[in-house]
């Protein structure tokens, strides 16, 4: 699923939106987007197959294929059939219903009640219902979705389950209902890389992870070793059916010929699985079963192969090596197969099945791409073809990766990685509609909104939509627009948190702000401020500085919401991080897919949670601060 409609859906953002998608459409792009609000072209993209969607349907998706098999006939035909009479629905058609909700959620390496959630009081409102500072008044009903139902009251909590698996205390963890301890860097074997630089670094326990902590591969075995034998019984092996999107570098990239766009639900086309909507996928699950398979690389590895932007190979060598190196598990369902029992195998697994880490797969996919291109490409990782990395030569030092067609870059003959040089040197086509680089959009999504061509977008005129926002009781206010850059001094919300840090500067929640602004409503360097606009408020320091434009401000991303932030007058909570000020904008044409290079790919492809274009009031506040 794509991160940003998820949220957006399922923390009811949708439901506060003061103006529709055809507030920015060209005068010229037709009749697209009329009456439509964002939630509306998030159905539609995935009705019409552009982008997943998940929870999918109203209707368990185990039963959905045991209705097909009771009515003899095959499930995609059934699942089209019930879609076009109405009798099953897209979750994502009717967010409110309770049968749609998301009910359980685990968060992992991730801190999304402070830092990544863009909309954070919407979270605590609907997902988590518990208190919250949205100041937001709901769509009024002139401008409500016309295909997504509305519901009232909007729901409230819709989880039964939060897990937070974390090494530290972050907002995620102080609201999850269970904490499972992780272990840190220091404390477990892993490997990391990315396509940043061009090493492969191993991680390495100095000790084992102290009292409960458990590294993450622990915790997710554990887990799956218990779910396993509780649903054996209950689950058994079923047929789960799932509605996959058209895919990226597969013949999926022509199902919108021309870039007209047809949608089944109003009879302008037959509704056809993998062309004019999702893909109607069916897998086996053998629920019992989890745990083992997951503690071995699968057979479909032999016969399918693995598969990298659009070019597939069968990597006998690196099974061949796992079987020899990690050992084969013996009985049950893997019987025979290479083993992921341990944190160590499955590290060995990712290298020995990578171009980037061993040049025998690296050659194999490069021919098969010279296959696909008829151009020369083999010689770019002939050097290192003999070359395997392991885990243990990770341990030694880190490794420089091998050029492989799985990234654009080429290392070979040491040089640094820069994306796209197989595309420049090489002549590997783009993997655009003309294999060109091009800048002209065809689509009818991108033409209604005048968008064919590279355009100038002002900024959002919020205070058009949204009217002022200061509450005007006297106190002297400013309203500025409002940034959340990357903080110089922690990734995202980690490495601040520590005595060191907090001691440094300010240490707390801090606004930056130009002597002008701070001028005009009587507040000095360092005062406390609140800062508030109607999706919620936060409590900080000002940082008076003339790096600031006068006008802007910026809150650097992300301090917890827990850390030295004191009670808002404003709403009486603790006063929220920089997310509580954001809320997610869906830009419609990110959604665009099926269309050449405009088609989903599994955590590359999807709407941005854009939280710019936002504006805050901000007054100087009581500067006697409570904590409780
Ligand atoms: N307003 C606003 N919002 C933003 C952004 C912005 O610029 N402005 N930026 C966005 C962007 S680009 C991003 S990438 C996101 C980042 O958002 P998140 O990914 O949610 O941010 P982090 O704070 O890095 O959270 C990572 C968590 O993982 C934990 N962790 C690290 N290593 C491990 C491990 O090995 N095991 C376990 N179990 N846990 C681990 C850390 O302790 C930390 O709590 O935020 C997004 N949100
Ligand atoms: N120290 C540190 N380094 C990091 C991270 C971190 O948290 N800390 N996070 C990493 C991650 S996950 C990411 S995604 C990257 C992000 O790195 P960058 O993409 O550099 O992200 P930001 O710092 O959020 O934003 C960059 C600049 O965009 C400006 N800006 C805001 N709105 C607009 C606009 O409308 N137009 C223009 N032209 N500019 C605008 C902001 O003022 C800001 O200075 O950083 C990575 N590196
Ligand atoms: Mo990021």
């Amino acid at each position: 699923m794509a991160g940003t409609s998820f949220f957006y859906l399922n923390t009811d953002q949708w439901r506060y939106e003061a103006f529709r998608a055809d507030e920015f459409a060209s005068p010229l792009g037709g009749d697209t987007f009329r009456g439509a609000s964002f939630v509306d072209c998030l159905a539609r993209a995935a009705r019409l197959g552009w982008t997943p969607s998940f929870p999918t349907f109203n209707r368990n998706s185990l039963d959905l294929a045991d209705e097909a098999a009771r009515a003899g006939v095959p499930v995609s035909d059934y699942v089209v059939q019930e879609l076009c009479s109405g009798r099953l629905r897209f979750a994502c058609e009717d967010p409110d219903d309770p049968v749609n909700f998301p009910r359980i959620l685990t968060v992992w390496r991730a801190n999304l009640l402070g830092s990544s959630g863009k909309g954070m009081e919407y979270f605590m409102r609907h997902l988590l219902g518990t208190d919250d500072a949205v100041r937001a008044e709901e769509t009024a009903p002139p401008l409500r979705p016309a295909d997504v139902t509305w519901r009232d009251p909007a729901p409230r909590g819709k989880l039964d389950l939060l897990t937070a698996i974390d090494f530290r205390m972050t907002s995620t963890c102080t609201y999850a209902d269970i904490v499972l301890p992780a272990a840190t860097w220091y404390e477990k074997h892993d490997i990391s890389t990315t396509d940043m630089h061009p090493f492969v670094h191993s991680f390495n326990p100095a000790i084992p992870p102290p009292w409960e902590a458990k590294t993450d591969f622990e915790i997710f075995h554990r887990l799956a070793e218990v779910f396993s034998r509780l649903a054996g019984g209950r689950l058994g092996r079923r047929t789960d059916v799932i509605a996959a999107p058209l895919g990226h570098d597969t013949p999926d990239e022509l199902a919108t010929p021309g870039g007209v766009v047809r949608d089944w639900r109003r009879g302008e086309c037959e509704p056809v699985p993998g062309r004019t909507m999702p893909k109607i996928v069916t897998v086996e699950r053998d629920y019992g079963a989890i745990a083992e398979k997951m503690r071995a690389l699968g057979p479909l590895v032999d016969s399918l192969g693995t598969s990298a932007k659009g070019i597939t190979w069968t990597p006998r060598q690196a099974v061949a090596y796992l079987q020899a190196a990690n050992g084969v598990i013996r009985g049950g369902v893997a019987d025979g197969r290479p083993s992921l029992a341990r944190d160590v195998h499955l590290a060995e697994a990712i290298l020995a099945l990578s171009g980037t880490t061993n040049g025998h797969i690296a050659l194999q996919a490069w021919q098969a791409l010279e296959e696909r291109t008829g151009m020369p490409l083999r010689d770019l990782a002939a050097e290192r073809a003999e070359e395997q990395i392991r885990f243990a030569d990770t341990q030694v030092q880190p490794r420089a990766v091998i050029t492989s067609p799985e990234w654009s870059g080429a290392e070979t003959g040491g040089r640094r990685y820069s994306p796209f040089v197989v595309n420049v040197e090489r002549k590997k086509p783009w993997h655009t509609l003309t294999g060109r680089m091009h800048f002209f959009l065809d689509h009818d999504w991108i033409q209604a909104y005048g968008e064919a061509l590279p355009a100038y977008r002002p900024p959002l005129d919020y205070p058009r939509f949204f009217g002022d926002q200061q509450i005007g009781d006297g106190t002297p206010e400013i309203t500025v627009r409002y940034l959340t850059p990357h903080s110089k001094w922690s990734i995202h919300s980690e490495y601040q948190d520590n005595l060191h840090m907090l001691r440094l500067f300010r240490g707390g929640p801090v606004i930056w702000m130009s002597p002008r602004d701070a001028a005009k409503i009587g507040v000095s360097d360092n005062d406390w401020i609140e800062a508030y606009n109607r999706n919620g408020v936060v409590v900080a320091r000002a940082v008076v500085t003339h790096r600031m434009p006068e006008g802007t401000v910026f809150m650097y991303h992300a301090k917890d919401r827990h850390l030295m932030t004191p009670k808002s007058e404003i709403s009486g909570w603790h006063g929220g991080s920089d997310n509580s000020l954001t809320r997610v904008v869906i830009k419609p044409t990110h959604l665009i897919g099926g269309y050449a290079q405009l088609s989903y790919a599994f955590n590359y492809y999807g709407p941005t949670g854009n939280q710019r274009d936002e504006i805050t009031v901000i007054r100087r506040r009581s500067q006697e601060v409570a904590y409780q």
